[in-house]
């Protein structure tokens, strides 16, 4: 009865359920060949959408499965650190890649996936930069972070779980982080998720095809075109400790600062924290 009144008065269409996640909204939309078209578990909340996903590829789901929810009981970032994923309030998802990577090129899907994000929401007028390793910035707050787990096998990269929390309404980060957090709806009437989902999965489909033929120069144009953090100074903090200038990315994904004595280092993300000399870019 509902079915029958949406479809003869749209406007009846509460916020809601124009917003809605399920796949039966978006599935037959989608234009990819593989993402978004194996097993895909959507649930209203789940501990972490990472974490049920590497249990999935674990029991043997296919390349391009993915699961979504609503609100992550224990979303996380890196390090240990959690990530706020309140209800409805932004895109929480992960996708599982079992790609044809050497493991040396697989932290570079971090930087597929800073793209397809980053185009995606791009499509909808929000001006998305990619600070190197992990974030997707606006106007210096953070937008959507992303959080990858590789799992290896003896001959090569068994499966990777690309996970990416982007703050789509304005309740999506709290009030002490609203220094240095964003949300979509901070630049733009927000677009349905599904909206953003499905033009994600487009272009991380995309990249990571690049990625798999041609490395990190299939994708180097591009992540150098929206990079905030490359030609700027930078200052590194954790394993390593050091100011200079981001003068470029290395093969397997390495942040290289050349310091003032002219010496160039090789920064490896996941042990490092990186700000701008002038904040948190
Ligand atoms: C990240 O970690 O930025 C990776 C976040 C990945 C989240 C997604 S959601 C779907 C999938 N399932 C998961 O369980 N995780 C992934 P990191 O660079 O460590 O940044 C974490 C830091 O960002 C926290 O310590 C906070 O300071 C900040 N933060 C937490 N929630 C935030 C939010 N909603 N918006 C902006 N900043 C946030």
């Amino acid at each position: 009865m509902q079915n029958l009144l949406n479809n003869l008065f749209p406007a009846r269409k509460n916020k809601e359920q124009a917003d809605d996640l399920s796949p039966e909204t978006w599935q037959k939309r989608l234009s990819t060949a593989a993402l978004g078209r194996g097993e895909v578990r959507y649930a209203r909340e789940m501990t972490s959408t990472n974490l049920v996903l590497r249990e999935m590829a674990q029991s043997g789901a296919a390349h391009g499965s993915l699961c979504l929810c609503e609100t992550q009981s224990a979303g996380r970032g890196r390090l240990g650190r959690s990530w706020h994923s309140p209800e409805g309030q932004g895109l929480w998802l992960s996708v599982l890649l079992r790609p044809c990577l050497p493991p040396e090129r697989a932290p570079l899907i971090t930087f597929c996936a800073a793209l397809a994000m980053a185009k995606a929401v791009q499509d909808f007028g929000v001006d998305a930069r990619i600070k190197w390793p992990n974030d997707l910035v606006s106007q210096g707050r953070k937008l959507c972070g992303i959080l990858l787990e590789v799992s290896m096998a003896a001959e090569g990269v068994d499966y990777v779980v690309v996970g990416t929390g982007l703050n789509v309404r304005k309740g999506a980060y709290p009030p002490e982080l609203a220094h240095q957090a964003a949300s979509v709806e901070d630049f733009v009437a927000p677009p349905p998720r599904a909206e953003i989902l499905l033009r994600y999965l487009a272009h991380l489909e995309d990249f990571i095809a690049r990625l798999e033929r041609d490395g990190l120069a299939g994708i180097a144009e591009e992540y150098h075109a929206l990079s905030c953090t490359l030609g700027s100074r930078v200052n590194v903090t954790g394993a390593a400790t050091l100011t200079g200038e981001a003068i470029a990315i290395g093969d397997s994904g390495a942040l290289l600062v050349r310091t003032d004595d002219g010496e160039v280092h090789r920064v490896l993300a996941g042990d490092v924290s990186v700000r701008g000399v002038m904040g948190y870019v």
